[in-house]
């Protein structure tokens, strides 16, 4: 190429290249600016994690799932979400160049713990309590996988295990805060010396063992998952950590509703991370201490076009048992009140093998999903559901739901009383007046908010990782409360600050 030919492409060049830094700038000033909002705060983040982070999801059989693109950040920064008070980062009004470089360089780098949201110490239990049930054996005296390389990291089970996986993803992000070359948000960082931590983990993999060691092998007299429980609490009452606080800024994961069953009482001073409360008695486990995590969903995630309104068939989509023990009796009253409805799938299934796929398929091309009590108030029939972009009707008076004090689920959910459901015809006529501008809308935010809902490794600013982490320090001031006064008569004797 000649002198002459190169000169006016160069040019060519060089003004894309300063248009395209213009651009980026001004659209990240745009954001940084108007980071008043926790989810815009969140998906600032996105933008400079995104470029140097990897999308790894152990279970290769699934889609990757993407953050959610520009189109719905713009969604995002409505007027109303601009005016609502940070609920972490606070205004930053007059960020500079600099600043956002900073925060560019420090995610690239392991975050600094003094400006993680919480730190986090973490036993560092017996394999045979996390990775050792998934076959992982350390060799030469080491404690944790290596998670730098994600082909060390040991895989778990996929089918209906994945939905009580939450004990998993967040044992890894802890595992990363501390490895080097992983780009991560800066929420949770792991630290060795317990006295520094907010919050003490307990990395024990209690669904796991609940699913898959329950039954008696051989000659055993009692189950694997039996002995852990009870190990697991001879550890805990032996250690400082748990006595100085008794208990109470320790993190157990029990997603499964039967997992923990056997001490579930005796470690009832801990923050529980949970499906719902369905199986717990008030005093072990309740709202004021205690963090609903979403389920893993099950389906495969839809693409950012999904169906809209016209090109979704069916009107209401339930698949599922429908014999249900306890307050499951309402999924046979409404079976009787649907089945015969021609816009209605209401059908006995189960989703195990296929059974996962056709449900995908028919809730993304259903406008409306059920989410019916079955024999726990809360199941992963509302994830899948919002994974596929299929607008939740959420019929079960005594749900929980995760992250509920910063999500509005009524902006994209449809409500309705057990009492009302079973009236004749009234579920109907109510999704039927559902049209279609409503319905967009809904569907625009769930679109947005389907992010907060997906694990991942490594975990990515805004996912659920993240959110149940914000949700814990967030949680942080009612367990300070707890031990202030608790601590009022104890006159003489040290008691630790915990702030
Ligand atoms: C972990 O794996 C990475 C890459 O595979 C390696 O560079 C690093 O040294 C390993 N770390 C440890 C502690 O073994
Ligand atoms: C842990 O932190 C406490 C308080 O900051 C300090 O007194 C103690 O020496 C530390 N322990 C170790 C092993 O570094
Ligand atoms: C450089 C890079 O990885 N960019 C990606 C950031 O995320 C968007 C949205 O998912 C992708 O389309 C880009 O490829
Ligand atoms: C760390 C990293 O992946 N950086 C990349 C960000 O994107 C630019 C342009 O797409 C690449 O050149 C960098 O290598």
């Amino acid at each position: 190429m000649s002198e002459k030919n190169m000169k006016p492409s160069r040019i060519y060049l060089c003004l894309i290249t300063i248009s395209m830094f213009l651009l980026i700038f001004s659209s990240v000033f745009l954001f940084q600016s108007c980071n008043t909002s926790f989810i815009s705060g969140s998906v600032f983040k996105q933008i400079i994690v995104n470029n140097s982070s990897v999308y790894f999801r152990p279970d290769s059989n699934r889609n990757r799932v993407k953050p959610p693109s520009h189109t719905y950040v713009a969604s995002l920064v409505d007027s109303r979400t601009l005016k609502s008070k940070s609920l972490r980062d606070g205004c930053r009004g007059s960020s500079t160049i600099k600043e956002i470089r900073t925060v560019a360089q420090r995610r690239a780098k392991i975050c600094n713990t003094n400006q993680a949201l919480l730190k986090v110490y973490m036993y560092d239990l017996p394999s045979e309590f996390h990775f050792g049930l998934l076959s992982w054996k350390g060799r030469g005296g080491q404690k944790w996988p290596n998670v730098t390389s994600i082909n060390h990291i040991p895989i778990y089970p996929g089918g209906l295990n994945l939905q009580h996986s939450i004990e998993y993803w967040l044992t890894l992000d802890l595992l990363s805060s501390n490895s080097p070359g992983i780009a991560r948000p800066c929420s949770a960082v792991r630290v060795d010396n317990s006295s520094q931590a907010d919050v003490i983990f307990v990395p024990f993999f209690s669904s796991l063992s609940y699913n898959r060691h329950s039954k008696l092998h051989g000659r055993e007299k009692i189950s694997v998952n039996r002995m852990l429980q009870r190990k697991l609490v001879e550890f805990l009452m032996n250690r400082d950590e748990w006595k100085r606080r008794g208990g109470k800024d320790h993190i157990i994961v029990a997603h499964h509703p039967n997992s923990m069953l056997d001490v579930r009482g005796r470690l009832g001073s801990a923050m529980f991370v949970l499906a719902d409360f369905g199986r717990y008695p008030a005093s072990v486990a309740n709202v004021e201490k205690d963090i609903i995590a979403p389920y893993r969903h099950v389906v495969m995630t839809a693409s950012g076009d999904s169906s809209s309104f016209n090109r979704r068939p069916i009107l209401v989509y339930f698949q599922g048992a429908i014999y249900r023990k306890d307050g499951g009796y309402i999924r046979q009253e409404l079976y009787n009140l649907l089945r015969n409805e021609k816009d209605v799938h209401f059908t006995f299934g189960t989703v195990r093998g296929g059974g996962i796929n056709t449900a995908g398929e028919g809730m993304a091309s259903s406008k409306f999903c059920l989410n019916i009590a079955g024999d726990t108030p809360s199941s992963n029939r509302l994830f899948d559901a919002i994974a596929s972009q299929c607008v939740p009707v959420i019929i079960s008076d005594e749900i929980e739901l995760p992250f509920e004090d910063v999500l509005d689920y009524s902006k994209f959910c449809i409500f309705v009383r057990s009492s009302d459901a079973v009236k004749k015809g009234f579920l109907l006529k109510l999704l039927r007046g559902v049209k279609r501008e409503k319905w967009t809308k809904m569907w625009e935010r769930l679109k947005v908010v389907a992010w907060h809902f997906e694990y991942q490794y490594p975990s990515q600013a805004g996912d659920a990782v993240e959110m149940i982490w914000e949700a814990v320090s967030r949680k942080m001031s009612s367990v300070r409360f707890r031990l202030h006064r608790g601590s009022r008569f104890r006159r003489f004797e040290l008691v630790d600050k915990i702030n």
